[in-house]
């Protein structure tokens, strides 16, 4: 209060209040200005990163006075907010995406053509912000957009790494990692030194009795590491909305701790405790489903977390409110259970530092929190070690003891016969050592819990979380389907399919209300639209295959059909099964004769991924691929019918180029194991059809486009664990067309047959955890209903247009509005000009 302006002074103030440039002229005068001041350079030495930076922080400028008044907005009008949790916002660039939300990229396109710079060049400046392994990541940087464009007060909180996600380089056929420096040059954060929180780790708690015998818990003695907010503003499109996105980041605090070594003269070790803290959020967990119980990990939670809620209670306690109307002021949702510790952290906060009784406090906090779950995966399921926590966090190891006996307690009232219920679902596991799983301590402290598709939201009630449905009723389980922004994923990436759309719309409401879509069916005969459609798949083909040259050397024919699969790379995401596939293809064509060989539809089989660091088998798949691709693609018997292309250190700005140059996308997870999927999504939005597995939301897609539309092979989710069962006993012939494959592979055909023998094995030997033979004489037929189909282009556009007609189920406004009324409770704060 005391840093606000006195109101007879406010009159000069606003005079000069800060202004947006509105026109082409004035979007000059902000670029030239910041070159020539903020960048100091000057029309002698401006090069296209120069160009980038300046328009950058033109942008940045409107973005931040628009970030003001929505701030102050909610401040005044102080209904209630959420705060989305992630420990990843895989947000891809900025830039483009702010000028098409504030709607001046026009303005910005003649703008730099003025001044000697092609606004594409400009923008490819831009280094992608790569908070983020996959899907989990991307949908919390969806959900950011679409709060903004839907006018929800809200907020993001992540980890400021200083390196994102690693770069993944190609040599020899093998993955290399190497390290995302990205904080140079990047004009969208506010570093907000004035906002820093002391973080504890470690140390001891000490009961204390006061004089009514009541007891407080005090925790003692530990290290403090010091969080700074970095502040992110979120523009929504076709709106004045700006959000935030408050990154934290770490470093050593600067109290007495600090002061007693230097005093003590011990210089090197305090600068070593500097670079210790420090260390908190340097990195992103490359990992992708798969959790790996460091400790480290576990500070970065607690450090975030901490942060993000000492933050929010801050803001809360401003506004004088009674400790009971925290849930209807704000809502809190957790993205998986890494953020699992804030609920822990807000009951400490309420009863050790806010004096609240137990059993209030607890009301408050499951009223206040909602988890996602997005996957089933064992491997993925996060647990820590008891020791490890009670060593990081003792109280709040013991807060956490507490919960799980109140809950236990009540569970053995209501199932006073059933012995194993308890031990199935405490909170602690009673393994050694024992492990906190955090799951169900993230469900026993929500009002809410969802999963992210149908099939994989009845897979948690029905597996995973089935005692916690007896238990709590099924009111507490949901299901909210994915979705994707199409401000990114059409306009964005595909600005000419979006024109054409908009042309026979009459406008751009459809990217408010992807529902709009629907009335482009009607347009599926006509022979114009059909043409211009096939048209804008051709040029985005071709602006692929530049890519693609620039990058691999490989040309590829545009004609062919573009089969893409991008994604992380995983077992279960089974891009063995789909390189086992090429295989087979390229072995079919090298025994056909001339004459069968003009029957064959030429085909580019894109790859696009990155494995985490340490996931050997991952590893191995990208090998395959890249040896397949060096024999195939030299191969003269071969020639256009078939290429193979890895394309480097996919992420969100390839998937820009990627998604709209699609013929079709191969989205092919063994049945039951993919939570959702959400590029499956952005290539049917980009008019590629798919083929896919009955899987997260293929099913959904396929209940929406039709099935006439999609191509669907595999066995189903049912029958997967009776197959396992049935491989476990024995009951298990490999498929005669893949063990063709393998006769190739073991015969050298790609190399050393031993760089391989870990993947055949896994399928031959070790059981086939992932029904890579079960499934593959299906999708090779399933392949081959492709190829006929794609012949008859006429048809394949039919499929293509109707399928984009038919998506606007999946947009992520109606998961956000899902969100905010079954789960927040919050409304939309819409903006008065
Ligand atoms: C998860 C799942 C995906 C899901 C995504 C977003 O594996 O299937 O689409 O979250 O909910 N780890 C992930 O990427």
């Amino acid at each position: 209060v005391e840093a606000s302006i006195p109101e007879p002074l406010r009159e000069a103030w606003r005079k000069h209040s800060a202004s947006e440039f509105t026109n082409k002229e004035e979007f000059e005068t902000e670029l030239v200005r910041h070159i020539e001041t903020t960048l100091a350079r000057s029309l002698y030495n401006c090069d296209e990163l120069a160009a980038y930076s300046g328009t950058a922080l033109a942008f940045r400028d409107r973005l931040i006075i628009e970030w003001n008044k929505t701030q102050q907005r909610q401040t005044f009008t102080d209904q209630k907010r959420v705060y989305y949790l992630s420990l990843e916002f895989l947000m891809g660039r900025a830039l483009d995406n702010a000028m098409l939300n504030v709607g001046m990229k026009e303005a910005a396109r003649e703008g730099l053509k003025d001044l000697g710079f092609r606004i594409e060049d400009v923008i490819n400046q831009e280094h992608d912000a790569a908070l983020g392994n996959g899907g989990l990541g991307r949908l919390a940087a969806c959900f950011l957009d679409s709060m903004a464009t839907l006018n929800y007060p809200a907020w993001g909180y992540g980890l400021r790494y200083r390196y994102g996600i690693f770069k993944q380089e190609i040599i020899n056929g093998y993955q290399v990692e190497i390290p995302d420096y990205w904080l140079d040059n990047n004009p969208w954060e506010f570093p907000r030194h004035e906002i820093t929180v002391d973080i504890q780790f470690y140390g001891n708690v000490k009961k204390i009795q006061d004089e009514n015998g009541k007891i407080t818990h005090s925790w003692e003695d530990g290290e403090v590491v010091q969080a700074t907010a970095y502040d992110v503003p979120i523009p929504g499109y076709g709106t004045k909305t700006t959000n935030n996105l408050r990154l934290w980041s770490s470093k050593a605090s600067s109290g007495e701790f600090d002061f007693q070594k230097f005093n003590a003269g011990d210089y090197e070790s305090a600068v070593a405790d500097q670079q210790n803290a420090e260390t908190i959020s340097a990195v992103l967990y490359p990992n992708d489903n798969l959790e790996r119980g460091k400790e480290l990990r576990l500070k970065q939670q607690y450090f975030w977390c901490a942060a993000s809620l000492f933050d929010i209670v801050r803001r809360f306690k401003k506004t004088k409110r009674a400790w009971s109307e925290f849930p209807e002021q704000i809502a809190i949702q957790l993205n998986d259970t890494h953020p699992t510790l804030a609920i822990v952290e807000l009951q400490r906060i309420l009863i050790d530092k806010e004096g609240l009784e137990w059993d209030e406090a607890w009301g408050i906090v499951t009223k206040t929190f909602s988890y996602t779950n997005h996957t089933v995966l064992p491997e993925a399921l996060e647990k820590w070690s008891v020791p490890l926590m009670q060593n990081l966090l003792p109280r709040h190891l013991q807060i956490i003891y507490e919960i799980n006996l109140f809950f236990l307690q009540s569970v053995e009232k209501r199932f006073p016969k059933d012995r194993d219920i308890l031990s199935r679902v405490s909170i602690i596991e009673e393994s050694h050592p024992k492990m906190v799983r955090m799951a169900y301590l993230a469900i026993i402290g929500s009002h809410k819990v969802n999963g992210v598709a149908e099939l994989h939201s009845d897979l948690l009630k029905t597996t995973l979380f089935k005692d916690f449905v007896e238990i709590y009723g099924p009111d507490r389980f949901m299901n909210v389907t994915n979705g994707i922004t199409p401000r990114r994923w059409l306009h964005q990436a595909n600005p000419r399919l979006s024109a054409l759309i908009a042309e026979k719309l009459g406008g751009y409401d459809f990217l408010k209300d992807l529902t709009l879509l629907d009335k482009i069916e009607a347009f599926v005969d006509d022979k114009a639209f059909r043409e211009e459609w096939s048209t804008i798949k051709r040029e985005n083909k071709l602006r692929l295959a530049k890519h693609i040259k620039s990058t691999t050397g490989f040309d590829v024919n545009p004609n062919a059909l573009f089969d893409v699969q991008v994604k992380r790379i995983h077992e279960y995401k089974r891009q063995q099964l789909n390189i086992f596939g090429v295989i087979h293809r390229y072995l079919s064509i090298k025994a056909m004769s001339a004459e069968e060989k003009k029957k064959v539809v030429p085909r580019v089989q894109i790859f696009g991924g990155k494995a985490a660091p340490g996931y050997w088998m991952a590893k191995t798949i990208i090998h395959l691929i890249n040896k397949v691709a060096e024999v195939v693609n030299k191969d003269p018997e071969v020639g256009d019918l078939l290429k193979v292309i890895f394309i480097e250190d996919y992420n969100v700005s390839k998937a820009e180029i990627i998604c709209p140059a699609s013929d079709i996308s191969e989205h092919i997870s063994t049945a039951g194991t993919e939570g959702s999927g959400t590029s499956n999504m952005k290539f049917v939005l980009n008019g590629g059809l798919i083929i896919g597995t009955c899987d997260g939301a293929n099913i959904e897609i396929t209940r929406e486009i039709g099935e006439q539309n999609i191509f669907l092979f595999g066995n189903l989710a049912e029958d997967v664990e009776d197959l396992r069962h049935r491989h476990f006993y024995g009951d298990f012939k490999i498929d005669p067309q893949l063990e063709r494959v393998f006769d190739a592979i073991k015969s050298n055909t790609f190399g050393d047959k031993g760089d391989f023998s870990a993947l055949t094995a896994s399928i031959e030997e070790h059981g086939d955890y992932y029904l890579v033979s079960d499934d593959f004489n299906s999708y090779i037929t399933t392949h081959d209903m492709v190829d006929e189909a794609f012949q008859n282009q006429e048809e394949w556009l039919a499929k293509s247009i109707t399928s984009v007609a038919r998506m606007g189920f999946f947009s992520m406004d109606r998961v956000t509005n899902e969100y905010a009324d079954s789960i927040w409770n919050v409304e939309p704060l819409p903006v008065r000009d």
